[in-house]
Formats: structure tokens, C-alpha cells, sequence
């Protein structure tokens, strides 16, 4: 994994939308694909006028030019590993998945696919319209290599109130019967869990527990976004599945725990802890 001066790096694309507070969303991916050690391509679906405090705006792009993005990087640029973010309406979903197709992107292609299925912000404001759900459940999932949904999305994809660990097992069971290859259950949103923060990968076969600490700050924004990006770039590398998700959760404990406050609401994890300060090392 470690660069070598010339050499093209993995190459990852995220197809997603943008946080003009620059916490969550495409920001966060990015820079954790570039912490991460592989190049990050960007097909963006949607604009949101956000700040620390709340979502005002969504400006959704059209979906040929989405398309158009994911084709011409594609086949340009050439791709080791693909993840959606917020893809706001139905129309978009359907596309995207089309677009998967067109481009060798999804399960059992050549790219594999991590799938966050972004229905909000932390403040509760709706990212994602809600008759895009069922576009969600019937053409991305079956398309994923991975979804990695936080326990709000889960109460709306699969109407279950997780509230403990036997509720995160049953609902890796019911999201993995929509037909994804594997499922990431996230405990972050799972609150009083004196153990730390346990996330779940299920395949269907295996379930494997992921435990983390738990830190108390409400400075998380992009945390969801920056780990399933750095899974994205453990694909990209060759990790198989459960040491992608290994990677990434190495990853978000470290940009948790080195989380900062921002603007009066909440603030982000820190995609960039591992960079190191540059200008403080001597020049050549
Ligand atoms: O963290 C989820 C997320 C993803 N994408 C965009 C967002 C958010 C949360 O606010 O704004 C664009």
C-alpha cells in the first residue's frame, strides 16, 4: 500500500453529494481516499446549501450528467473500487445503478461496490426523498457489494427498531435478504452501549463483530461517509471484504477520536488525522 514516487495509485470514484460546510458528503470522501492511499474520482448527484447547523437547500443534478461523470472516469481513468453517498431521489438510484451496469461496477463485476444509503443529516433534515426507498431496496442493494447503513436508515429499510446487539443480528438478517452481497450494520446511533461501538458485518454465512471505542462527542458529521470511503480505498487496495472493514474502522476510531468542533453545530470527524504536517519537516 505504501506509494511509490510515479506510480499510479488504486483509483476509487464516489458518486454522492456535496456538504458546502465541508464536514460530510464528497469533502469527506475525498480526503479520506487520499488518507487512505488511492486516487478519488467524484460523480456528484446532488448540492446541498449546508452549514454546521442544518441543511437549507438540495439541488439535484441531471442524471445524464451523472451518468456522464461515472462513464467517462470509467473508462478514462479506469476504477478498483466504487461507493454511493446521498443520491437523494429515485431517478438518481435508478440511474446510478444503470450507470453501475454500463461501467463493470457492482458485486461481482470488476469494481466492487460499497453502498451507504444516506437518508438525512445529522440534524434530522431528509437527504433522500422517501418513495426512493423501495429504488434503494430493489436496484442498488441487489447491485452492492457492501451497504453500510447507520440504525436510522435501517428503521426506514427494513423497519427494524435496533435497541441491542440481538437487534443488530436480526437486522443484518432482514438487510442482507434485500440481496446485497454483505451488510455493515453500524452501532454508532446505538446509544447507552457500555461496551464501546460495536459494528457487525454479515455476509449471509459469517457474522463478524467489529468493536470499537465509544467517544462522547457530538462532533461525528462525515463519519458515516469517511468510513465507508476508507473501505472503499481497502477494496481498492485488493483487502478482501472483512479486512476492507477492518481497515475502515481502524480508520473512523482515529478520525473520531481526533474530531473537532465547527461553526455552532456539529462538527466533523477528521478524514486527514493520519496526514501528517509536511511543512514542519525539512525542505530538501
Ligand atoms: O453524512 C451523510 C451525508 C452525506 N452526504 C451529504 C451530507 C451528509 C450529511 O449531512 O450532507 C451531502
Amino acid at each position: 500500500m505504501r506509494p511509490t514516487v510515479g506510480t499510479t495509485p488504486p483509483r476509487t470514484l464516489t458518486i454522492a453529494g456535496t456538504d458546502s460546510g465541508g464536514g460530510a458528503g464528497i469533502a469527506a470522501d475525498l480526503r479520506a481516499f487520499a488518507a487512505c492511499g488511492v486516487h478519488g474520482c467524484l460523480a456528484v448527484c446532488a448540492v446541498t446549501v449546508q452549514n454546521t447547523v442544518g441543511v437549507t437547500g438540495v439541488h439535484t443534478v441531471p442524471v445524464e450528467t451523472i451518468a456522464g461523470q461515472i462513464g467517462v472516469v470509467a473508462a478514462d481513468i479506469g476504477l478498483q473500487a466504487a461507493k454511493t453517498g446521498m443520491l437523494a431521489t429515485a431517478e438518481i438510484i435508478a440511474a446510478v445503478a444503470r450507470a453501475c451496469d454500463d461501467n463493470g461496477i457492482g458485486a461481482d463485476r470488476a469494481t466492487p461496490l460499497v453502498v451507504d444509503p444516506v437518508a438525512a443529516s445529522m440534524h434530522g433534515d431528509p437527504l433522500l426523498a422517501g418513495e426512493a426507498l423501495d429504488a434503494y431496496r430493489e436496484t442498488l442493494f441487489p447491485r452492492a457489494t457492501l451497504v453500510t447503513p447507520n440504525l436510522d436508515e435501517i428503521r426506514l429499510l427494513v423497519e427494524h427498531d435496533v435497541t441491542d446487539r440481538d437487534g443488530q443480528y436480526a437486522a443484518a438478517r432482514a438487510l442482507h435478504a434485500l440481496g446485497a452481497h454483505a451488510v455493515l450494520v453500524k452501532g454508532g446511533h446505538l446509544p447507552g452501549d457500555a461496551e464501546g461501538c460495536l459494528d457487525l458485518l454479515y455476509d449471509g454465512e459469517t457474522f463478524v463483530e467489529l468493536p470499537g471505542p465509544r467517544f462522547d462527542t457530538a462532533n461525528t458529521h462525515g463519519g458515516g461517509d469517511s468510513l465507508a470511503s476508507a473501505i472503499t480505498a481497502g477494496l481498492a487496495h485488493g483487502l478482501h471484504l472483512v479486512e476492507a472493514v477492518r481497515f475502515g474502522k481502524r480508520y473512523i476510531v482515529e478520525a473520531v477520536r481526533h474530531s473537532y468542533p465547527l461553526g455552532a453545530g456539529h462538527g466533523p470527524v477528521s478524514p486527514l488525522w493520519a496526514v501528517r504536517p509536511w511543512w514542519e519537516t525539512p525542505a530538501p
